[in-house]
């Protein structure tokens, strides 16, 4: 790759800039506009007072005018909200400071979709898209004093009829668009605007359509000059140095000449007189660091961010400045012909990494209500459960800067998809136009972040077209020719403006066209390519074909469980406690759900005796599964490098295949996915011959332990053991015993009440690694009602530590606590003879003696 050898600029121009600014010296001025705001639908009189961000919904709900939409079957009586118009109007005052500057400029950085912005009653804006920042020149509308704005939101129902209507032919059903639920029969309008999929009702989610201001709006002004955008490309990389080249966009309101300062961590790197043309000027200084230190991911070494200040100044005043950080990281993805078909993994500075985590979807319907606090919380949820990798899914948003920034910080790679998720699109040239704009803002906006790993076009589009049944659908029912054209649209979007925009702006990160599809990005294979797995749960297939399944880059798989009782409670009332409720049914919109969980829970575990039961044993059946699935992939590494399930989060209280609930509860599969995604992980494996003990190592480095392997039965008697020194392979899995071949003779005496422990000893004695393998399901386990003694051992003001023993095997102990907090662990098996030291940590400040009198504790005995 090119290299400047001295410090060379070049000095492009072009027409205009929209893209989000982050100028923070004293001479930009950005005022937020956030208060005083009123609202109210469009044809009604009576004004109500609104917060802005926010959406019609959540300042209805402020104003008592509805109920929480989550809470039963409400969400169902609010369908009218979405097919209203609905007026925004705020007064807002500019000063003259303010006025004076030369350039002032609204920056709407998010409208929920079809909006129109008057300024003191002149039309500047019209939006139709929730994913681009608009700016716009405000100067000549304003004025010193008071001002006023109002933005009229249009039904994003109504405009969508319409583009349905004017679009000449019908797409296919989308199966996840609940226009029924919301009084439009067939009449599917989701696709039609570019907004959020998932508002439209999801196989998770409510059909809830918002409106409004979802992201802050500011009026920004500056003099002379502002930088627009810093993006530094990482064009060489080594040990000894690395070789960046630091593209700057810098907007100005005349030809200057100005001193360009450059720092790095602090430190004065470079200064520089450069030439500006009025307008937008795109300049590139190189930038050499030497003996660098890499960002790594989460669990492989540290995530070292440098800082990058630029500063234009003309003389001593400071113009504009610029701050940001970034990671210097080599990443590709690693497509390579073997024996079999073609790799897909992910090389990070030079090593194969398998990728481990899940499917990430929007934190609520209503994004205003997504705290920075629910950020940092959802980020250390997948760096605790040792995750690297995040997949932020096709039917959500490009999320907010700080979900990236936090990735960045923490090691979690993201795999981003583009908008599009299980549907076909329309392709008409205004639309065309309008996903352009919209790629170009938002690899515009991501690509400096560290954790972007990949650009992928949509989340099963392309299976989807290829084998839900459309194509004959489209063709019997309305010919050959309108199938024809929705294959252009899909390849005009996937195939050539997305990636051209990628190319153009983000050419360091690879673009996928579709998830999942082959390496030839056709039709998905386990040989080639990432897969999405889905046999086990919509085909009903045994949990144990996930051995079997085993492709190149798994990034869906899941299974689904029920949030647990204390969460269920705060969406129902008694009289809904059944599964089968009209409102448990509501918060469960997969319409195989509750069939698949009652099947398979009856081949794995014993009849619960009672909705509470059937809740928590639901989460353990889910633990298994995920268990099954996520050691088939590791340990069959480096054939497949990547286990993404689906899905780590909720939209609102559902049974849905989350690991961690709506409120934000950890459910028995996160508890486990900890456990299963460490960097080294001791796994069983048994078919029909073998019985074998793999261990996985993510570790760069080789490590010397302990094998101990133990046979118990359930009263904590050792029967059978044996141990053994070995050395772990890094970057690793292959199999460290084999326990049919040794002499474990008591092995198959007594299957339903012994099982197996292997532990993973460190040279100090440390064991830092224990798995327990049954040698029968759960359902065949013959457990006795165990004596579980605890004792709640001193408190702090973050919380409290609890000591557990048992006199015979706990089979996945619940631990409850009506404080508000989380357990270091829970539903894991408590074996007898052993003291376990469980941490809670609490939200709120906690009372040793209330806290040890409302824990519960009960365990898979107590629930049948
Ligand atoms: C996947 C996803 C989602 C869906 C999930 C569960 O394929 O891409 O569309 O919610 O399955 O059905």
């Amino acid at each position: 790759m090119m290299f400047y050898k001295s410090y060379r600029y070049l000095i492009l121009i072009i027409a205009t800039c929209f893209f989000t600014s982050c100028d923070n010296s004293p001479n930009f001025i950005s005022k937020e506009i956030k208060t005083n705001w009123q609202f109210k639908a469009v044809k009604d009189t009576l004004w109500l007072k609104a917060s802005i961000p926010s959406s019609i919904h959540t300042n209805l709900i402020a104003n008592k005018i509805i109920e929480d939409p989550f809470y039963r079957l409400n969400e169902h009586d609010l369908q009218w909200i979405d097919k209203k118009d609905w007026e925004y109007k705020t007064v807002f005052t500019v000063d003259e400071t303010l006025f004076d500057k030369e350039k002032i400029a609204f920056n709407f950085k998010g409208l929920d979709t079809y909006a129109n912005i008057y300024l003191n009653d002149s039309l500047i804006l019209k939006t139709d898209n929730m994913f681009v920042g608009y700016k716009v020149n405000a100067k000549k509308y304003l004025k010193i004093g008071k001002n006023s704005l109002n933005i009229i939101f249009d039904s994003p129902i109504k405009i969508g009829l319409l583009k349905r209507e004017a679009l000449g032919y019908q797409l296919p059903n989308a199966v996840n668009d609940q226009s029924e639920n919301g009084g439009l029969g067939k009449k599917q309008v989701a696709v039609f605007s570019r907004k959020a999929g998932y508002h439209f009702g999801w196989d998770w989610g409510p059909r809830l359509v918002t409106s409004g201001i979802w992201q802050e709006i500011q009026l920004n002004a500056w003099n002379t000059a502002t930088i627009n955008d810093v993006y530094v490309l990482q064009q060489n990389l080594s040990k000894e140095s690395a070789q960046l080249n630091t593209k700057i966009e810098i907007e100005t309101t005349r030809a200057i000449t100005t001193q360009i300062y450059i720092k790095i961590d602090e430190k004065q790197y470079l200064e520089k007189e450069i030439e500006l043309k009025k307008g937008v000027n795109k300049i590139e200084i190189p930038i050499k660091i030497n003996n660098p230190e890499f960002w790594w991911t989460n669990g492989l070494g540290n995530q070292k961010l440098y800082k990058i200040d630029v500063q234009l100044k003309e003389g001593t005043k400071l113009l504009a400045s610029n701050s940001h950080k970034i990671g210097l990281k080599t990443l590709k993805v690693i497509q390579q012909k073997d024996s079999v078909g073609e790799s897909f993994y992910f090389k990070l500075n030079g090593h194969a990494v398998f990728m481990k985590g899940a499917n990430y979807i929007p934190q609520d319907v209503f994004l205003d209500r997504v705290t920075t606090k629910d950020y940092e919380k959802v980020i250390k949820n997948m760096v605790d459960a040792n995750y690297n990798m995040i997949r932020v899914w096709g039917g959500g948003i490009y999320e907010n800067d700080i979900f990236y920034d936090l990735c960045d910080k923490n090691g979690i790679l993201v795999w981003q998809d583009f908008m599009f998720a299980c549907a076909m699109y329309p392709g008409d040239t205004s639309f065309l136009e309008n996903v352009k704009k919209e790629a170009k803002y938002n690899v515009k906006r991501l690509r400096s972040h560290t954790s972007i790993a990949l650009w992928c076009g949509n989340n099963e589009n392309f299976v989807a077209w290829k084998n839900w049944g459309w194509i004959d659908q489209i063709k019997n029912s309305q010919g050959q020719e309108t199938v024809d054209v929705i294959w252009k649209g899909y390849q005009d979007v996937f195939h050539k403006i997305l990636p051209e925009v990628v190319a153009e702006l983000d050419s360091d990160t690879f673009y996928w066209a579709s998830s999942p599809t082959s390496a030839k990005g056709e039709d998905a294979t386990l040989t080639s390519g990432d897969y999405h797995y889905w046999r086990v749960w919509g085909n009903q297939e045994s949990i144990l074909t996930y051995n079997e399944a085993i492709p190149r880059f798994m990034s869906e798989y899941g299974f689904q469980s029920f949030p647990d009782f204390q969460s269920v409670e705060k969406y129902t009332e008694e009289q809904d406690w059944s599964i089968y409720s009209e409102v448990m049914q509501s918060h469960q919109r997969s319409n195989i759900g509750n069939k698949n969980i009652e099947m398979y829970m009856e081949s794995w575990y014993k009849k619960p005796k009672d909705f509470k039961s059937f809740l928590y044993v639901s989460q353990l059946l889910q633990s298994k599964a995920m268990q099954i699935a996520i050691e088939a992939h590791r340990r069959n590494m480096p054939y497949c490098m990547g286990s993404l399930y689906w899905q780590i989060n909720d939209c609102w209280p559902v049974a849905s295949w989350s690991t961690i609930d709506y409120y934000g509860n950890w459910k028995a599969a996160h508890y486990h996915v900890k456990d299963l995604y460490k960097p080294i992980k001791t796994m069983f494996f048994k078919n029909d011959k073998k019985l074998e003990v793999h261990i996985v190592s993510d570790k760069l480095k080789d490590k010397n332990a302990v094998l101990r392997i133990k046979l118990f039965n359930f009263k904590g008697e050792i029967l059978d053991q044996v141990e053994k020194n070995i050395t772990i392979k890094s970057n690793t899995s292959a199999i460290y015993f084999d326990v049919n071949k040794t002499g474990f003779t008591n092995l198959n005496n007594n299957s339903n009440n012994t099982f197996l422990v292997a532990e993973l000893v460190a040279e100090n004695d440390v064991v830092f690694d224990e798995t327990i393998f049954y040698l029968e399901k759960p359902n065949q386990l013959e457990l006795s009602k165990p004596t579980i003694k605890y004792s709640v051992l001193g408190s702090n003001k973050n919380g409290v530590e609890i000591e557990i023993s048992t006199n015979t095997l706990v089979k996945n102990i619940n631990l409850k606590s009506s404080v508000k907090g989380h357990f270091s662990n829970n539903y894991f098996d408590v074996l007898p003879n052993k003291r376990y030291y469980i941490k809670f940590d609490s939200e709120t400040e906690i009372n040793i003696e209330q806290f040890t009198k409302e824990l519960k504790i009960t365990s898979l005995f107590d629930t049948y």
